[in-house]
């Protein structure tokens, strides 16, 4: 057949395409007139319809119209947005990509929808993408920080710093491809270290699934990175949707996986093995001696584990789980109902709850007191598929710990030894020289019990929905047990029951348990945990409520001087005499409560959950506030304008509450904007709070920092090379920091780094240099810095003081810098969008020099 391009053109034909040419510029010109025509009219939906069209008709326009194109593609998302038609606005962002694929405008704003929408892992991709096209375009970067823990989480960097974890599980997968092992899957790769070991060690065929995106790409380049491309196949899939031979031709001799979490269970490794056990594994080895052709068998490494358990008294636990206040900011808190964090494993079942958070015990603030001995909580074994399929009907154990030191039972930590094989293990336990977190199982119900050496405790342990499930239930005191679940006897699960020796004191329990539980439905209302900490927050409220106090009054004789002055009698209270006070903290706040308790406050919450409001409304009576002085700011919208609109067209707010600080220890985005429209509807006297911020920070030498911010060093890791790879995802500021138990060596004093005024928007500067003296030697490897949040001129708040319901973040710097006691540093201290950035540089006695 002859070549088509070297076909004589036809006259009819090309006429014809003359033609369609013709009809074709013409669409395109009348499309563009429209399109820019409905974009003066600010009919975006249609402007965007017209240039896709032109755009896709005549891709040459492309440069000329991308600025009208991406503005109207902002603006129509913006409109889709505000009417909920959210598959329209992907759909857009789609067809926009679609045209300018490498854009990094269009990524970066799709990757905000995305982050709002909750697509949390989808959004940090965008970011990404939208980072690799321009690595200098500031929007995208701070959104990638502020995102880049949801796509590599921060614990991979300390594994692959971990080098005990490393050569352990080399070693064993060495110990198993050597003795037959030879075909091999990695379940949850990762970085595909593990994968790797294998194919080092020998092993014929490797295999590996990860279903993170952002983890399997990266796992395919640090393989092809390291000569392996093609030698391990990986699949971007969770192992319990692979089929052989679909995905892997036929069943592996071994399984190797870190698929565990602080609590051993929680990223399913139970579920992912009985499946591999079912469809990916050849079957077990039976019997020690038993010979067998090596490569017919199947094992996994980890091999087993064991579970561990300890009764610990923390206050750090307690404040962030139970509420240990009476009253806040002098609201009595009895009328509140039961308040409760989302975290525990009682019996109700409920998806909203989880069954364990996670500390590190050797980091808590305050320490905490170990109340029993470590027991052993569960073993399992991870080559026996019974095991593992009768662990959730297993039933359910009770354990009797004598308690060895009187105190406060907050809560049971957790942790866990994984049996690699029969040589060698890892230990997350809280004395180990590892970072591990440790599972918290929080106890809810023993408000100010106490633990005596005598005591008893009786902790029940079972395993539902494939997590562990850690119950303290009661304790035997002088014979007697006292109940410590609510559930009345006549309901607890079958097992040894105890006997009570005495039944009246029995049926007592049993009564009083039905009538908490009653009240308990009632009044049963959940908040985040520093939610709770925050009410438990008592100089915090204490603060508002003398800064709101001196407003209120202040506006008040304000007012009567001008009534006395304007001829008015001022013994009448008309209702536009109402101070308007609005609190626009985030999530729970009794803020606007305290407010309105100072009489003559009609106060605006932004409490959004119907739960949440109802405990509001209960405080409101008890504490003798009128109905109609609280009110709910139901923000549906997403527009600032309209969230602090005034109260009425006569009134201006007499306050504005902002909540300024993350609980991670960030400065909240767009704060300075919020602000600057807060001032504009305040009435005259009337104030923002706060009205100041001011940060502060310190020279730091904390090599724990570093480990948890990039892996570290020259060396390769266990000879691959990954470290370029992963630490693309370094963050320049770490967050949920305590800088109080932080193992960090203070380099200097602490300084004032930055002044942000809310009051007065030009005082702000984005960028400021600050000299700090060193005080001692060292190498700087961070500056972790808090906030001291200004009420008025007189009253403080620091998000570094020891009931905070703040973290603290610090600033890792690119380059450790090494000082003299002495040594004056200057800090380049950037304020970008609510973002802060720090670097720091010697200064030179001859003059500023960088290093
Ligand atoms: N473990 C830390 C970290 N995945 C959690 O997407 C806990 C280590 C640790 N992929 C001792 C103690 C601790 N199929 O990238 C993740 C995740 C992926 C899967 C495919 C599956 N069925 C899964 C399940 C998870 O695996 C990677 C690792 S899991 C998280 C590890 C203090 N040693």
């Amino acid at each position: 057949m002859p070549n088509a391009s070297a076909r004589p053109k036809h006259g009819r034909r090309s006429r014809r395409r003359r033609r369609e040419d013709s009809a074709r510029n013409e669409l395109v010109s009348s499309s563009l007139e429209s399109a820019q025509q409905c974009l003066f009219n600010q009919d975006y939906g249609t402007a965007f319809v017209h240039y896709l069209l032109v755009l896709n008709l005549a891709p040459a326009f492309k440069d000329f119209a991308k600025e009208s194109f991406r503005f109207t593609l902002s603006k129509w998302a913006e409109e889709l947005d505000s009417v909920g038609r959210i598959q329209d606005l992907f759909d857009c962002y789609e067809q926009a990509l679609e045209l300018f694929p490498a854009d990094e405008v269009i990524l970066n704003s799709m990757g905000e929808h995305l982050f709002r929408m909750g697509f949390r892992d989808e959004a940090a991709g965008h970011f990404h993408k939208a980072l690799k096209v321009r690595p200098d375009y500031p929007e995208a970067r701070e959104n990638f920080y502020r995102v880049a823990n949801w796509l590599v989480e921060r614990w991979h960097f300390l594994m692959l710093n971990d080098h005990g974890r490393n050569r352990k599980y080399q070693q064993a997968i060495q110990k198993a491809v050597q003795s037959g092992c030879n075909t091999v899957l990695d379940i949850g790769t990762g970085t595909g270290i593990l994968g790797m070991c294998a194919k080092k060690a020998g092993a014929a065929e490797v295999y590996a699934c990860e279903l993170s995106k952002t983890m399997y790409e990266l796992a395919c380049e640090v393989v092809t990175a390291n000569g392996m491309d093609g030698k391990i196949k990986i699949l971007h899939m969770k192992s319990l949707e692979m089929e052989v031979p679909k995905d892997i031709p036929h069943r592996v001799s071994l399984v190797v996986t870190e698929t565990v979490d602080a609590g051993l269970f929680g990223e399913g490794i139970i579920e992912s093995l009985i499946h591999a056990w079912h469809h990916l594994l050849l079957p077990p080895q039976r019997g020690e001696n038993e010979f067998q052709e090596q490569s017919a068998t199947g094992r996994v490494i980890p091999a087993r584990a064991t579970v561990f358990g300890m009764a610990v008294e923390s206050l750090e636990i307690r404040r962030h789980h139970r509420l240990c206040v009476s009253e806040v900011g002098s609201l009595s808190m009895a009328a509140a109902g039961e308040l409760r964090s989302p975290v525990s494993c009682s019996s109700e079942p409920d998806d909203s709850m989880e069954p364990y958070t996670t500390e590190r015990l050797s980091r808590l603030p305050g320490g905490y007191k170990t109340l029993t001995e470590p027991f052993t909580a569960l073993n399992i074994d991870f080559n026996n598929m019974q095991e593992l399929e009768g662990l959730s009907t297993r039933e359910v154990q009770q354990i009797r710990l004598p308690v060895t030191q009187e105190g406060e039972l907050d809560a049971l930590a957790v942790w866990f030894q994984l049996h690699l094989d029969e040589e060698s293990s890892l230990s997350t336990g809280p004395q180990e020289d590892t970072c591990w977190e440790q599972a918290i199982y929080p106890v809810h119900n023993t408000k100010g019990f106490l633990l005596k050496p005598q005591d008893e405790l009786i902790v029940e342990v079972s395993c539902r929905d494939a997590f562990l499930r850690l119950c303290s239930v009661a304790v035997l005191r002088d014979g007697h047990e006292i109940r410590l679940d609510k559930r009345p006897q006549g309901l607890q699960y079958s097992g040894n029951p105890i006997s009570n020796p005495n039944p009246e004191a029995e049926l007592c329990s049993a009564l009083a348990c039905l009538q908490t539980d009653q009240t308990q439905t009632k009044d049963f209302c959940m908040l985040e945990c520093s939610e709770i900490a925050l009410l438990n927050n008592e100089d915090y409220h204490q603060s508002f409520c003398s800064a709101l106090a001196k407003l209120i009054s202040y506006l008040k004789i304000k007012s009567q001087k001008q009534e006395q002055g304007s001829g008015i009698k001022s013994d009448s209270t008309p209702s536009s005499d109402l101070l308007y006070v609005l609190d626009v903290s985030e999530g729970f706040s009794l803020l606007s409560l305290i407010a309105a308790s100072h009489g003559h406050v009609k106060a605006y919450s932004s409490v959004e959950k119907k739960k949440q409001q109802e405990v509001l409304k209960r405080l409101a009576r008890s504490s003798n506030i009128p109905e109609q002085h609280l009110e709910f700011w139901l923000n549906h919208t997403e527009d600032e304008q309209g969230m602090l609109q005034r109260p009425s067209r006569e009134k201006l707010w007499s306050a504005i509450i902002l909540d300024c600080i993350e609980t991670c220890g960030l400065i909240r985005q767009k704060l300075m904007e919020k602000a600057s429209l807060a001032r504009c509807l305040l009435e005259d006297g009337g104030r923002i709070f706060p009205e100041k911020i001011v940060v502060h920070g310190m020279l730091v030498e904390s090599d724990t920092l570093l480990l948890e911010s990039a892996v570290q060093g020259q060396e390769p890791t266990l000879g691959f090379n990954i470290a370029p790879f992963i630490n693309q995802f370094t963050v320049p500021v770490h967050v949920f920091l305590d800088f109080s138990t932080l193992e960090c060596r203070h380099l200097s004093e602490s300084v004032e780094l930055f002044v942000l005024d809310l009051m007065d928007a030009n005082a702000n500067y984005t960028n400021r240099e600050v000299k700090v003296q060193a005080t001692s030697a060292g190498k700087i490897t961070a500056v972790p810095f808090w906030y001291h949040i200004y009420l008025d001129q007189e009253i403080s708040v620091s998000t570094l003081s020891q009931n905070s319901h703040w973290k603290q973040a610090a600033a890792v710097l690119q380059q450790p810098l090494e000082v003299q006691a002495g040594d004056w540093v200057r800090l380049a201290v950037k304020l970008h969008k609510s973002t802060i950035s720090i670097s720091a540089h010697i200064e030179n006695v001859l003059g500023p020099m960088e290093q």
